[in-house]
């Protein structure tokens, strides 16, 4: 079944374009719902009963609110790693990994001698290389 994304925004809303961004950059297709602040949707009062503000992702029906942690949600759920388990070549990974190479180039770590938190974001991702390795054939092209 292919994903369902909607997205509940307003367009000035600088939240809402924080969500944008971020599946402007994963490639995300999504239905953008305008809401009207001063007349706000059933469906956004549904989706987000609480704060009843936007932005919200409604992804296969189940609404993701707060732009910070939508934000989370779409790099978790979209990302590279998990696409390149299914796709067959491993393309997008290897592209991933060289781009992660190139920026880390002689360092110990992302931002230099001093372990940081994207060095820390990565961790839990290395422990999927052996697997990369074993079962999507992608050893012989990965960088280094
Ligand atoms: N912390 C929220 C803030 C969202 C927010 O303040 N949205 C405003 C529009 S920019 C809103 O929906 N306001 C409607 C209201 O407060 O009733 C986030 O990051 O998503």
């Amino acid at each position: 079944m292919a994903d369902e994304v909607t997205l509940l925004n307003t367009r000035p809303s600088l939240f809402g374009i924080r969500v944008k961004i971020a599946l402007a950059e994963k490639g995300i297709e999504y239905v953008h719902k305008e809401e009207n602040l001063q007349d706000k949707s059933p469906l956004l009062l549904k989706m987000n009963p609480i704060h009843k503000k936007i932005p919200v992702l409604i992804h296969n029906g189940k609404p993701i609110c707060e732009s910070l942690v939508i934000f989370q949600y779409i790099d978790e759920v979209y990302d590279s790693g998990r696409r390149a388990v299914m796709t067959t070549d491993g393309k997008e990974l290897i592209e991933s990994l060289k781009l992660l190479e190139g920026e880390l180039g002689e360092k110990p770590y992302f931002g230099g001698e001093k372990f940081g938190y994207l060095d820390l974001s990565f961790i839990p991702f290395y422990t999927l290389f052996n697997s990369f390795d074993t079962y999507g054939n992608v050893a012989a092209k990965k960088p280094r």
